[in-house]
């Protein structure tokens, strides 16, 4: 798997890779990345990226030219476009994605990017939740992050992806870990005495009540799904 980055600002993205699970994982070569500095392609004397809106109205977008020509250079390729309007990002996208060669991150910045871009070159649009950010840098970063996890071998405990939040639409029961009793605040029994049917059922009732409480759309989804799969 490579990403792309096409980006004003590499440097926002270049350091989550300096470390922990991404940095093992580069090294072990189950993935790549690279940028593209739009900036660089820019036909105009000044390195010209953005330009007024067409319409007026606040702030500056992106220009078509420096990003068609950023966009042509590649072939086979998922290209997607970070925005606020896109439709939600969710965990079967970061699976379905994994299986992909190359995915293109597009980032805007300023207003945002002229709509022919997107129309010639956008394979899939997502947002990653109802708040607006100053630009597609970081939604880039966090998708990638959520679809590496399910590259084959970059998580050390291939478990860990089956019983996650959101693999079937529940959220994942809590954790503890020594001691039994932390000022004054103990660990549930059955994780301590060490019967894995009793641990099971237990972190399943604690998942569907954290869920129907924090999530209650997410327990509807689960049990249409349960349902379906009887
Ligand atoms: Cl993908 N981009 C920007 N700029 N803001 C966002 C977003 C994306 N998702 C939520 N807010």
């Amino acid at each position: 798997m490579r990403f792309t980055y096409v980006t004003l600002f590499p440097q926002l993205i270049e350091g989550y890779f300096q470390d922990s699970i991404m940095k093992r994982a580069l090294q072990a070569g189950l993935f790549s990345f690279d940028f593209c500095d739009p900036r660089d392609y820019a036909a105009n004397k000044h390195a010209k990226v953005d330009d007024t809106a067409a319409g007026g109205g606040a702030g500056m977008v992106m220009m078509s030219q420096p990003l068609f020509d950023v966009l042509a250079q590649f072939e086979d390729t998922t290209v997607i476009f970070p925005t606020p309007v896109g439709k939600p990002f969710t965990q079967n996208d970061a699976k379905r994605l994994a299986r992909k060669k190359h995915i293109v991150f597009v980032s805007g910045r300023y207003e945002g990017i002229d709509e022919r871009v997107i129309e010639h070159f956008a394979d899939e649009l997502f947002s990653i939740g109802d708040y607006v950010l100053t630009g597609g840098e970081l939604p880039s970063l966090v998708m990638s992050d959520a679809i590496a996890r399910n590259i084959d071998g970059v998580l050390g405990n291939r478990e860990s992806l089956v019983t996650e939040s959101f693999e079937t639409y529940l959220l994942e029961a809590p954790s503890f870990t020594k001691p039994a009793v932390y000022e004054g605040m103990g660990t549930p029994s059955e994780f301590l005495k060490g019967n894995h049917s009793k641990i099971t059922a237990l972190k399943f009732a604690l998942s569907t009540a954290k869920t129907q409480y924090f999530r209650p759309g997410q327990l509807i989804q689960h049990n249409k799904r349960t349902t379906y799969e009887k």
